[in-house]
């Protein structure tokens, strides 16, 4: 096709693409029945809150908030659905610039050990929930290359706790306990390591092994570990609190991805959460190396766990909302293998073989990765290889397992292209509403103007609410959304400004106490040997202190209060050339520490744009000659 034919086509499509929209709004507005241009704000806001129009106009909110993982890059983004606007960014595995996250000795403090890691693979973001339910308090998610797992505080969006897994490395599904409540964290470590990792074991792939973890959701602490055969991938809670359910692509436990193609079928395995515990309490568990965590064997034979085989390096595990199945995705299978979950008691009494329950395995279209649902009846997998999303009926899926002849697909639509992730409106949740559907591909090509070798992805929004799939946008997105969450605006409610003694800083605040220092009225230096504590308020556009005075050596913390009370007035501190730099958002305290290594005049300045005279918010660091 000619370039200038293409150009045609695409000017069609949008033609055709706004037509549609204004007819929608036409007919939305109530024109047609006689209504006004009242009715037609008012129906404009309708749409934008809920029945599935496609345009938030300037000014309007989303239904909906989408949390998204950032991949390689180690953030969490928090994006408005259906607009697809990125609202804020939330450093967890990563550092940040403008934040300071990684530079803050807040952040630092939450980073803890692993503060020394710039780097990190967030995939897997999860939302707390009470009986099933998004509750809107704590967002977990996963970090693959550095093993860790973070908790993000959804009334402040940041971070709060970071803890390392031992004994394991990569961690990779995670998913929470949905009933009655997230107690825990449920994080599969990926790659399987010789037991204990020091050097033993290194050519006897035989001896290594993974485990399933758990993490207490409040305090963060791993509330157990166990070990099982071969490895695990992606995994999924029920909704009675008791089966957890894993994939495993390389029951081989191959060291080569020859290896780990050899079997026809690997498996899932389910845990029993409610043995588990049982066994912990009854001291049935040992612990390994320096770790105190309890080790349970849940390898085959175990009575804490039950292995079923299924089709072939499966990827995505996926509980349906309605809580009937938990889903396993074929990947290199053309299939899916549904699992009855009120069959699980049964397995683990023995009283039927693993295979019994599975009541379903539909063939659907090359290399399906994950599923989700539109509490329906009705499931949407993405196809890696055909580049599509399949439209798939549950129950009719079961019913042609069973011989019947009916045909399971509903619609196969083209996304853009090469799809990992989908996710649908509350899918993970009891309350999952069909609205919308969001497909992470992991190619764009030529979706967008070049930019290079390396080339943004496609977050794709398709509306789901009709009989129908229909593609809607195209959001390019850094590297890589693995996953997303969306939740409605309603079940979140952030803080507009920060609280005084909020937990983030509360060690800040003890500090700053022991030296005697009120945060909120106080500007001093206090030297303690060759410690120097500088605290600072911050009212736009000024500094508590415009210059302070240091020794050459000297170890400098500055701590600084913004005292604005007004939504939205942060305020910044940067000093220049020592690679400090940090957010204060209203009402609240941060600190930085650094070496004074260089004698002279060093200005720092505010950062973050808060007032007509924000270029004049300085001061100056003095420091004297050693
Ligand atoms: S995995 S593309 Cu890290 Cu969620 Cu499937
Ligand atoms: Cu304070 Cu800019
Ligand atoms: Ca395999």
């Amino acid at each position: 096709m000619s370039d200038d034919k293409k150009r045609e086509l695409k000017d069609i499509g949008r033609r055709h693409f706004l037509r549609n929209s204004a007819v929608t709004g036409i007919a939305g507005a109530g024109l047609a029945s006689g209504l006004g241009a009242g009715a037609m704000m008012q129906s404009r806001q309708a749409r934008a809150a809920g029945e599935n129009g496609i345009e938030v106009a300037p000014g309007e909110l989303d239904e909906y908030y989408g949390f998204w993982s950032g991949g390689h890059q180690g953030e969490v983004r928090v994006l408005g659905v259906p607009s697809m606007r990125e609202l804020m960014r939330i450093p967890v595995f990563n550092v940040d610039s403008a934040s300071g996250w990684g530079i803050t000795n807040e952040s630092r403090r939450v980073l803890g050990d692993s503060a020394r890691f710039l780097n990190g693979d967030a995939h897997h973001p999860h939302i707390s929930m009470t009986d099933g339910r998004y509750d809107g308090k704590y967002l977990f998610i996963n970090d693959k290359a550095n093993t860790r797992v973070a908790r993000i505080r959804l009334d402040i969006m940041k971070t709060d706790k970071i803890t390392t897994i031992p004994n394991v490395q990569a961690i990779h599904g995670l998913r929470l306990q949905k009933v009655p409540h997230t107690k825990y964290v449920f994080a599969n470590a990926e790659l399987p390591i010789p037991q204990i990792n020091d050097g033993r074991d290194l050519e006897a792939p035989d001896n290594y092994y993974t485990m399933f973890n758990a993490i207490d959701a409040e305090s963060m602490e791993v509330a157990w570990q166990v070990i099982v055969d071969g490895n695990l991938d992606n995994t999924d809670a029920d909704y009675t609190g008791r089966f957890v359910a894993s994939t495993c692509y390389n029951s081989e436990k191959g060291m080569t991805l020859a290896d780990t193609m050899r079997a026809e079928r690997d498996w899932v395995v389910v845990f029993d959460v409610e043995a588990i515990e049982a066994a912990v309490a009854a001291g049935q568990h040992e612990t390994l190396g320096d770790s105190p965590v309890p080790v349970l064997d849940g390898r085959k034979g175990s009575k804490l766990t039950r292995y079923i085989p299924v089709p072939k390096n499966p990827h995505g595990l996926n509980t349906s909302p309605d809580g009937q199945y938990f889903i396993a995705n074929g990947k290199l299978s053309p299939t899916v293998s549904i699992i009855a979950i009120d069959k699980l008691p049964e397995l683990f009494d023995d009283a039927i073989a693993p295979r019994d329950t599975v009541v379903g395995e539909p063939e659907l279209g090359l290399g399906p990765l994950h599923t989700t649902y539109d509490g329906r009846g009705n499931a949407y997998t993405t196809l890696f290889i055909d580049s599509q999303v399949a439209k798939w009926n549950i129950a009719d899926a079961i019913r042609a397992y069973n011989g019947e002849e009916v045909n399971y697909i509903r619609q196969k639509l083209d996304v853009h292209y090469q799809p990992g992730h989908n996710h649908a409106s509350l899918t993970e949740s009891r309350d999952a509403d069909g609205k919308w559907l969001v497909v992470l591909s992991k190619f764009s090509k030529d979706r967008f103007l070049p930019v290079g070798p390396l080339h943004p992805e496609n977050d794709q929004l398709i509306d789901i609410s009709g009989e129908q799939m229909k593609l809607v946008h195209d959001g390019p997105t850094y590297a890589e959304p693995h996953d997303c969450i969306l939740l409605r605006a309603d079940q979140l409610s952030p803080s507009r400004v920060w609280t005084r003694d909020d937990p983030f800083f509360a060690e800040t605040r003890a500090m700053a106490e022991a030296d005697g220092i009120t945060l909120e009225r106080d500007n001093k230096v206090v030297r303690d040997g060759n410690k120097v504590r500088v605290y600072m308020t911050s009212i736009a556009p000024q500094y508590g202190l415009t210059e302070f005075k240091v020794k050459q050596g000297d170890e400098v913390t500055v701590v600084i209060t913004n005292l604005d009370q007004v939504e939205d007035l942060t305020h910044g501190f940067c000093l220049v050339n020592h690679g400090v730099s940090m957010e204060i958002s209203p009402q609240q305290t941060a600190s930085v520490t650094f070496t004074a290594d260089k004698p002279g005049v060093h200005w720092y300045y505010c950062n973050w744009f808060c007032h007509a005279m924000h270029m004049e918010m300085t001061g100056r660091m003095l420091v004297e000659k050693a």
